[in-house]
């Protein structure tokens, strides 16, 4: 048996993390049943979620569950794809991975607004007088982290039109097919999914959110993936149906 170390259902979607979402897609897509486990972050390989013990088999970072899966089960991710489209997916998927995540991370880290609704309440279960501490110490290393990494170098302005940048080029390559590449989905969808589904969320107030409610495409794309994958929306405001 699988199990998927995840951070749990959080802003009305199956986890915050859009890799931890990922990696659930990826199991989901494979055909292969796993259990979640909320609590192994502190025992995480890499410090970060997810991860998945697979029988013994710790694998970390969701790029390397699909190597696992593509190697241990032999599932093709994106089979009936063509050299070109596989290339074409796997560009959107790390364009989103590292880039347009910098982005999520300085919209729900950096906007005092946004942090109240979001990520102050990942710490309600550290008790009273620790939890400010802990808040603002977690914080403190994670505009470190985007000032290191760059993003966090911008103006937030220039954050907005990043990315807004992919998020028209996701809605682009997307266009009215259900899935990135075709008729069904491919390796890639599992991490888009993640981020069209993130800043599309209520819990997010930003321009961003605004630019990505513009493409209907990606609202069908986002609700038909849950309803296919997660047993339906989670409360969130629906496309209208496609003309
Ligand atoms: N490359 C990794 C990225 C995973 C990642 O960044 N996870 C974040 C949540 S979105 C995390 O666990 N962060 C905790 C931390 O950095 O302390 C993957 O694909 O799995």
């Amino acid at each position: 048996m699988i199990t998927l170390y995840t951070f749990g259902p959080f802003f009305g979607l199956p986890d915050p993390s859009p890799f931890v979402m990922k990696a659930m897609l990826l199991l989901k897509f494979a055909g292969l049943p796993f259990v979640e486990n909320r609590k192994g972050f502190a025992r995480a390989p890499k410090g970060k979620l997810p991860y998945i013990d697979d029988d013994g088999t710790i694998v970390a970072d969701s790029t390397f569950v699909r190597f696992h899966i593509e190697k241990k089960y032999g599932f093709d991710f994106d089979a009936g794809l063509g050299p070109e489209q596989r290339a074409c997916a796997w560009a959107a998927e790390k364009m989103c991975e590292e880039h347009l995540y910098w982005a999520l991370v300085a919209e729900r880290w950096g906007i005092d607004e946004n942090f109240a609704k979001g990520p102050a309440r990942f710490f309600r279960a550290i008790p009273m007088p620790l939890r400010p501490l802990v808040q603002f110490t977690v914080r403190r290393k994670i505009r470190k982290t985007l000032q290191l990494q760059g993003f966090g170098r911008h103006s937030r302005s220039e954050q907005v039109t990043l990315a807004v940048a992919d998020i028209n080029a996701l809605a682009a390559l997307l266009g009215e097919k259900p899935f990135l590449m075709g008729e069904r989905p491919c390796g890639a969808d599992a991490a888009v999914f993640g981020f069209v589904a993130n800043f599309l969320d209520p819990a997010l107030a930003t321009e961003i959110r605004a630019a990505a409610e513009k493409h209907q495409n990606l609202i069908r794309y986002r609700d038909r993936i849950l309803a296919d994958y997660f047993g339906g929306g989670v409360g969130l405001p629906a496309a209208p149906p496609a003309k």
